[in-house]
């Protein structure tokens, strides 16, 4: 490829930022690249501009794909097309729509970004170069010791995002949990210590990549009674038709099930309160705690009399 400075309102100029113009520079194309990278290509396509030769102006749309050079890598292709070579020049960039597809998040395992716990993240959902197609969007986190993993995502717009955690070997842990209407996301999982993947993906709309969804990974440890910091204490862990609430102040009192819907709610006071779970499922529930801006959430087990 060239760089190009002939009428000065390119984009292309310099490309390779040497302070150099009027050179040739090598693309992508004639290099040896990476393998384990996700790429993308934006291919502007200006029928007609230059004759006999469909492209941007710079390059044909086959010089600029890809796949045409690697082909192991599949690359996703995402087009501009544009009616003039003044205007696919120097409008490319203020294409977000295209840009946005042209970050999207991998849908790889191998190539998942990897994300902390306790930190919150954003998302974008984003048309694919199959249209029809979700949008994936592959995490990667570690847990350095057992805990129970709490998952929350917010700010969904679309109709249904689906959530689910992946282990090493790219089994899914638990259930897929679906939004279904919902706005946010909440559930829980156990986990041992390790490596493991976050996949968040739904059908994208053209507007979807506006309305960014945010989640954060919290870890708890495991449920036996203990004080934290909010001296909290709750027992006996596994339960059976009662779980006992001590807390050092008035608080509010959620129980979720992990699919994250709240099913029991109950205002305590200070001190020591017997909270009802006769009317619970066997299973494990998650107890969130709301005292003075303060949350807490635990696990609990409900066990049934043998
Ligand atoms: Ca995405
Ligand atoms: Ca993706």
């Amino acid at each position: 490829m060239n760089d190009n400075n002939t009428l000065g309102y390119f984009y292309n100029a310099d490309v390779n930022c040497n302070g150099v113009t009027e050179e040739q520079d090598t693309g992508l194309n004639q290099r040896s690249i990476y393998t384990d990278l996700d790429y993308a290509c934006i291919i502007g396509e200006c029928f007609g501009c230059i004759t006999g030769s469909p492209g941007d102006g710079l390059v044909k749309d086959s010089s600029a794909n890809l796949n045409n050079f690697y082909p192991g890598l599949t690359t996703n292709l995402f087009y501009y097309h544009a009616f003039s070579l003044t205007d696919i020049h120097t409008a490319l960039p203020k294409q977000i729509y295209q840009n946005m597809q042209g970050l999207d998040e991998p849908n790889e395992y191998p190539l998942a970004y990897h994300v902390d716990v306790d930190t919150g993240y954003t998302g974008f959902l984003t048309v694919q170069n199959d249209t029809a197609a979700n949008d994936y969007d592959d995490f990667k986190f570690s847990v350095p010791a057992q805990c129970d993993l709490t998952m929350n995502i917010s700010n969904i717009s679309i109709s249904d995002l689906m959530a689910h955690i992946v282990d090493s070997t790219g089994a899914t842990i638990g259930t897929i949990v679906h939004s279904a209407g919902a706005s946010t996301i909440q559930f829980m999982q156990p986990l041992s210590a390790g490596n493991y993947y976050l996949q968040i993906y739904g059908k994208p709309t053209t507007t979807s990549y506006l309305y960014p969804y945010n989640f954060t990974l919290t870890c708890g440890s495991s449920g036996i009674p203990e004080m934290n910091k909010n001296n909290l204490l709750i027992y006996p862990i596994p339960a059976t038709d009662q779980v006992t609430i001590e807390v050092p102040q008035k608080a509010t009192i959620e129980i979720l099930n992990i699919q994250g819907q709240v099913i029991q709610q109950q205002q305590i006071q200070q001190g020591k309160t017997d909270m009802d779970i006769s009317e619970l499922a066997k299973g494990v529930y998650i107890l969130r705690l709301f005292s003075n801006d303060k949350t807490e959430v635990r696990r609990i087990v409900k066990e049934q009399y043998l």
